[in-house]
């Protein structure tokens, strides 16, 4: 084992460690890679982050990252030969953690919000849908790194229904999904791994 790679804990379909895995795939860094369950994280993730979610970076002299966008930026900080750093929208990307995850969670699991009404959850995301749309027409891209901040929670609110997704009027935002879904970065971040065991 090369000790100098700094450990990487991961959960293969959730969309903060892909955001933190297409950045590291992107800059080129080699990392450890700890693929967890989240009903039984190692004691050795907890302890470095106790908070208990992925991504989370553990470096060799002990100092940790735990927060995707933190791991993408330190990614990109190693090596960023196309300079999306510059040119990363964070307030779309806040805009995506703050708002529309949440409407993305009721939508999907309305049962986990059992005082609420999620009923308006699912046109909630298409709003966000229809924003980035807009954004899309013109370049394609939402900018540096904004489009793996972003994707793998489109990916996964489209998965929901495909046949309502594939039904909204948003071509721009479609074929953006399908570029990512197809890309060689997505196909490389989306290799299994076995869980790992100390
Ligand atoms: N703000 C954190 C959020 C990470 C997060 O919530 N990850 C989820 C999985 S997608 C998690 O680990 N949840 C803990 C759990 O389900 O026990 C980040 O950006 O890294």
């Amino acid at each position: 084992m090369n000790t100098s790679r700094p450990i990487f804990y991961s959960f293969r379909r959730c969309p903060y460690a892909m955001r933190a895995r297409l950045a590291l795939h992107y800059a080129g860094c080699e990392v450890e890679h700890r693929e967890i369950v989240l009903k039984d994280k190692p004691p050795e993730m907890l302890e470095a982050s106790p908070k208990g979610t992925v991504p989370v970076m553990v470096f060799a002299d002990g100092r940790v990252i735990d927060e995707s966008l933190d791991i993408m930026k330190w990614a990109a900080a190693q090596n960023d030969p196309k300079r999306l750093l510059d040119d990363t929208d964070f307030a779309l990307i806040e805009q995506n953690d703050r708002s529309f995850k949440p409407q993305l969670d009721r939508y999907k699991y309305p049962s986990r919000f059992p005082d609420e009404d999620c009923n308006a959850a699912q046109g909630n995301c298409a709003a966000f849908f229809a924003l980035l749309d807009d954004r899309l027409k013109a370049t394609g891209t939402l900018g540096g790194l904004t489009d793996y901040a972003i994707f793998p929670f489109i990916r996964q609110c489209a998965n929901v229904d495909k046949n309502w997704f594939d039904a909204l009027p948003y071509d721009a935002l479609k074929t953006w999904l399908a570029a990512h879904l197809e890309s060689a970065a997505f196909q490389a971040i989306m290799t299994k791994y076995p869980v790992w065991k100390n």
